[in-house]
């Protein structure tokens, strides 16, 4: 995450002692940056409209009853107006999520009450045209439980967005109607983790064989679902919007619609290096970006999936 862009202030505040409750308030202030963005392994680049200059946005990691005090920074100098749409939220559509213009912020609180993995995205008109122009972005809130036998502590995670990618000028009507897609993005990139199917690509994720990888998953198309599937292996656990009470084991194949989270588990046998390939099993997707490479090995990156590293760029 780069500090000089992106405000991302994590501040413990301790409120109403009389209550006998500890409440974290959790500074986010995010700036809207319009700019050309390289959208494939090749350096291909693309007009595109961001939370914080990158695709996905800031990932946003917060523990359940924490309370977000958010501020969204219309950057002077962008061309649309823009608006912030927490999915972890609950407020007022018209009120927390009205689009401020260029030149202007906004600022307003919620409290995460629900667990999970959630996107936020822009809700600006067109909405069809600022999500697939790439704002959007991922909220986590982890359960105030911690860990529990439901929901183990992984040895590693990793965020994965799927997009869309539409061909440079389409207009808003079309994008709605899903005409001029060209593309899938992981991460903002086309095959972006990937060196099988596209040689540009220097990136993989990683683990070390009988780890136990999570993935929180997030649907950021605006029309499609996912069908979501670990090649050459099953998902030991899925969590339904990744809240550890909505469980389910030994999954192949997990539907995710647009504007949704899930949070899956994957453990790779522990007796040899394997590799896997995460796919929207929807082949028009798959064969047009929408595949990541996991590979388990001993030599895995010891930083890849760990220490906050869950989007690697
Ligand atoms: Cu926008």
């Amino acid at each position: 995450m780069r500090a000089n862009t992106i405000a991302l202030i994590m501040a413990a505040t301790t409120l109403l002692p009389s209550a006998a409750v500890i409440a974290r308030t959790v500074q986010v202030e995010i700036p809207v940056i319009e700019k050309n963005l390289e959208v494939d392994n090749a350096g291909k680049q693309q007009k595109m409209w961001t939370f914080g200059g990158e695709i996905p946005g800031p990932l946003v990691r917060v523990t359940q009853g924490d309370v977000i005090n958010f501020t969204l920074v219309n950057q002077k100098g962008n061309k649309q107006s823009h608006s912030m749409d927490f999915h972890a939220a609950r407020v007022d559509v018209l009120d927390e999520f009205a689009a401020v213009k260029p030149g202007k912020s906004k600022n307003f609180q919620f409290s995460a009450d629900y667990p999970g993995v959630f996107i936020y995205h822009c809700g600006a008109e067109a909405m069809s045209e600022h999500i697939a122009r790439g704002m959007y972005g991922v909220i986590i809130v982890d359960p105030k439980e911690g860990y529990s036998e439901d929901y183990p502590k992984p040895d590693r995670e990793y965020v994965i967005v799927q997009g869309d990618l539409f061909k440079d000028g389409t207009k808003p009507n079309d994008i709605t109607k899903n005409i001029g897609k060209v593309a899938n993005l992981i991460n903002g990139k086309v095959f972006h983790y990937d060196p099988v199917h596209d040689s540009n690509a220097s990136l993989a994720l990683e683990s070390k064989p009988g780890e136990r990888v999570r993935i929180f998953f997030v649907n950021a198309q605006i029309n499609d679902s996912v069908a979501f599937h670990p090649i050459a292996g099953i998902w030991d656990r899925v969590w339904d919007n990744g809240n550890p009470k909505n469980v389910s084991y030994g999954i192949q194949t997990y539907d995710v619609p647009p504007a949704h989270g899930v949070t899956f588990d994957l453990i790779s046998p522990a007796d040899r290096p394997t590799n896997n390939a995460l796919v929207d099993h929807q082949m028009k997707n798959a064969l047009t970006g929408a595949i990541t490479v996991l590979m388990n090995h001993d030599e895995a990156d010891p930083e890849l999936g760990r220490n906050g590293n869950l989007i690697p760029r």
